[in-house]
């Protein structure tokens, strides 16, 4: 399927999904929020990582599209924020794992999307930020949630009041990013990333996704009887077969994601 703000790049097991809207810095407009919908909804097993940036060498995404915002009544802002927040809740449960390599900046709605990945990596040029207050908005694609998750409450309350933005370097220090690389080389240390990941069973990695998101959110009894149970259904897989044999015989274990 083609779209008009999507660029998708394929190669074995990895498929990256470049968000292209250079007149605006890739903002997010409606329909843009509606192609990532559709095709993340559209992933099959073929797609073992995904990894999202944006296209061209300055702006990752730079926030919600200000000029669709700007004439929104409650109403509409309400739907608006509700179509963004649920298609960053369906990049962050895929059953897969999704790298956001930040290649410049991740202003409101870009920041938010980056969140919702379950991994970051930037350039070092990348540029971070929560500006929504002094547009007279808050972060509405989820933002309020999951910086707090990630970085602390403290700090988060200082870039979502403040509205200020920090540079790759100090997203490192404060823990939104994992590495930070030179601008030519995010992507080729996202690809070996990503590299890396496919070599491991997939159900497993599905279910470390599911047991790390979902046990999150529970106390630790919770977290602890939800990672048993799915600890427990790795036996049931012909991967946990493979792959322990394959140790034992001092052999590669060939994976086939069942
Ligand atoms: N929306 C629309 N257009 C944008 C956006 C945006 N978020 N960001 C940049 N653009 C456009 C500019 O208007 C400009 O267009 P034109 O060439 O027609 O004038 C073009 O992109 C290039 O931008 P600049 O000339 O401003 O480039 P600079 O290098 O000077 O500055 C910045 C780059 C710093 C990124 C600057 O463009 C900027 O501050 N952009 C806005 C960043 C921002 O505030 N983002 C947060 C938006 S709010 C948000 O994301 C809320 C999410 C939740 C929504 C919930 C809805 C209810």
């Amino acid at each position: 399927m083609d779209y008009e703000f999507l660029k998708i790049e394929r190669q074995d097991g990895i498929t990256v999904m470049k968000i292209s809207a250079p007149k605006s810095l890739n903002a997010l407009n409606s329909t843009i929020l509606k192609e990532i919908d559709s095709f993340v909804s559209g992933l099959d097993n073929t797609t073992r990582v995904l990894i999202i940036t944006g296209d061209g060498e300055k702006s990752f995404v730079a926030g919600a599209d200000i000029s669709e915002m700007a004439h929104l009544n409650e109403p509409e802002g309400f739907e608006f924020g509700r179509l963004g927040a649920q298609v960053f809740r369906k990049i962050e449960t895929l059953p897969i794992p999704v790298i956001a390599a930040v290649n410049g900046f991740a202003l409101g709605g870009g920041c938010e999307l980056a969140m919702a990945c379950d991994i970051r990596i930037a350039s070092v040029k990348a540029k971070f930020g929560q500006p929504e207050v002094g547009l007279g908005i808050i972060p509405g694609f989820s933002g309020t949630h999951r910086l707090p998750k990630l970085i602390g409450q403290g700090y988060a309350k200082e870039m979502i009041y403040t509205g200020k933005v920090i540079r790759a370097d100090e997203a490192l220090r404060i823990g939104l990013v994992n590495a930070t690389y030179e601008p030519e080389e995010l992507m080729p240390k996202a690809l070996e990333m990503a590299t890396m990941m496919l070599k491991n069973a997939p159900v497993a990695i599905r279910l470390a996704k599911q047991s790390i998101n979902e046990g999150y959110d529970l106390d630790a009894d919770g977290a602890i009887a939800l990672e048993n149970k799915l600890f427990g259904q790795c036996f049931a897989t012909k991967d946990q077969k493979e792959g322990m044999d394959a140790f034992l015989n001092k052999r590669k274990a060939d994976f086939i994601g069942e």
